[in-house]
């Protein structure tokens, strides 16, 4: 059996290299020629635990990588599903690309499986149509599948082996199919269904944290009012068996969780009530972070916004993902604002993304005077000492300097 993974970004190389590990025949595809060739050279295109070695070994199986679709038995697809930010619809374009060459390529019996993140109905909408024309015209057989990924970064390998996921396919012998593939390295549950609920799945996932997220930060607003620790609040209610309280934060960034919501908005505008109101409650969250910025330079006598700065500009902990992220929204805010100056250090960010950006964390810190944390990356936990003389504003709660402001 031959696989060939469409679409090396943060799902599909991790998927296309656990394939070649459990002993299957992979080519993993990708447009960009550049990451081609760093693949080629065995190195890899972002940071994340463990994807060197499982990169190592997949080449020593014969993993190959080209910008080339080639002709296989299962196609799975992960490109990029943006979204349009006015209509808050799904952007199908790259699915749409790139199902049109795996069907200029592929045989009879081929199966197409889509992992990228869609809204409900894109497989009927985008996708199904093209399939059917070639179908009809060449009489082939070729099948859809959807199996939504659901690993998180930070985590992925061991997510990928060890989640539960589901498979949507009009025929239970196509998903069936997919599940012994997939079964090969998740020791996960595989649930089998149709296609419109896998696609559902997916997004009712990432807005139910998305919405559980909205609650804490609405919770530090309102403590903030009444003077109460949110944190110890939380801590409490946790204590209830039946309530888990998510921590409040600068915002929600990421491509996941930040946009999924929305396509349940996009196509459902009268309906999707709390999802819109967790929506609105998340993006206010930079803006919020600005507000206690200002306060606390009012108070301690911080007269220029070039003594402040920003630590951490991926979307969170530990990852070098800046898509959507709370920094890069809150700089965003700023420019409204008119005001310029800030500076921002992120020991995973290495190229230049923002004005004064450092890459020497002590140059960053002996030119500020409030240090905002943005994100809780390990680095920052581990640099305690060198911050110990600093005014903090630890907005993820992560130091357990008690003079530090807190979000
Ligand atoms: N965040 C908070 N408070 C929290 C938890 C998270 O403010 O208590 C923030 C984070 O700092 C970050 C954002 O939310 O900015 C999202 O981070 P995350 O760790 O919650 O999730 P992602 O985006 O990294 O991954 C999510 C996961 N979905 C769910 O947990 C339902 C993952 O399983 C999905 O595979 C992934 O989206 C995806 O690709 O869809």
């Amino acid at each position: 059996m031959l696989v060939n993974v469409v679409g090396l970004g943060y799902i599909g190389l991790p998927t296309a290299l656990m394939i070649a590990n459990s002993g299957i025949k992979v080519v993993g595809t990708d447009k960009d020629s550049k990451k081609i060739d760093i693949l080629n050279k065995n190195e890899i295109t972002f940071v994340e635990k463990g994807i060197s070695e499982i990169l190592a070994s997949a080449v020593e199986r014969g993993i190959c990588f080209t910008t080339e679709y080639v002709t296989a038995d299962i196609y799975i697809v992960a490109v990029p599903t943006p979204f349009n930010k006015k209509s808050k619809k799904v952007v199908a374009d790259y699915l749409i690309a790139a199902v049109k060459s795996v069907l200029s390529v592929c045989q009879k019996d081929s199966i197409i499986v889509v992992e990228s993140t869609i809204s409900p109905g894109t497989i009927d909408r985008y996708i199904r149509p093209m399939l059917e024309v070639k179908n009809e015209k060449l009489g082939y057989n070729i099948e859809l599948a959807h199996a939504p990924e659901r690993i998180i970064p930070g985590k992925m390998i061991e997510e990928l082996c060890n989640n539960n996921r589901v498979i949507g396919a009009d025929r239970r012998e196509t998903a069936e199919k997919i599940r012994e593939l997939y079964g090969k390295f998740c020791r996960g549950e595989i649930v089998l269904t149709n296609i419109r609920t896998a696609e559902m799945s997916k997004v009712v996932e990432n807005t139910y944290r998305d919405v559980n997220i909205a609650y804490a930060n609405e919770l530090v607003k309102i403590c903030n009012e009444a003077d109460i620790n949110v944190y110890e609040l939380i801590k409490i209610a946790n204590m209830h068996p039946r309530v888990n309280i998510l921590s409040p934060g600068p915002g929600v960034g990421g491509h996941c969780i930040s946009v999924d919501p929305w396509f349940l908005v996009g196509d459902y505008p009268g309906l999707a009530n709390i999802i819109l109101a967790a929506r609105k409650i998340n993006d206010s969250m930079p803006e919020y972070v600005l507000e206690k910025i200002s306060e606390i330079m009012e108070k301690n006598e911080i007269l220029d916004v070039s003594r402040v700065g920003l630590y951490g500009l991926s979307y969170k902990e530990n990852v070098d993902d800046i898509r959507e992220s709370p920094t890069l929204q809150l700089i965003e805010c700023m420019k409204k604002h008119l005001a310029k100056g800030i500076k921002v250090f992120d020991p995973y960010i290495k190229k230049k993304i923002v004005d004064n950006q450092y890459d020497d964390f002590d140059k960053f810190l002996s030119e500020i005077d409030l240090l905002v944390i943005m994100v809780g990356h390990s680095h920052i936990i581990t640099s305690l000492e060198k911050i110990s003389n600093k005014l903090i504003l630890d907005t993820k709660n992560v130091i357990n300097n008690t003079s530090a402001y807190k979000l």
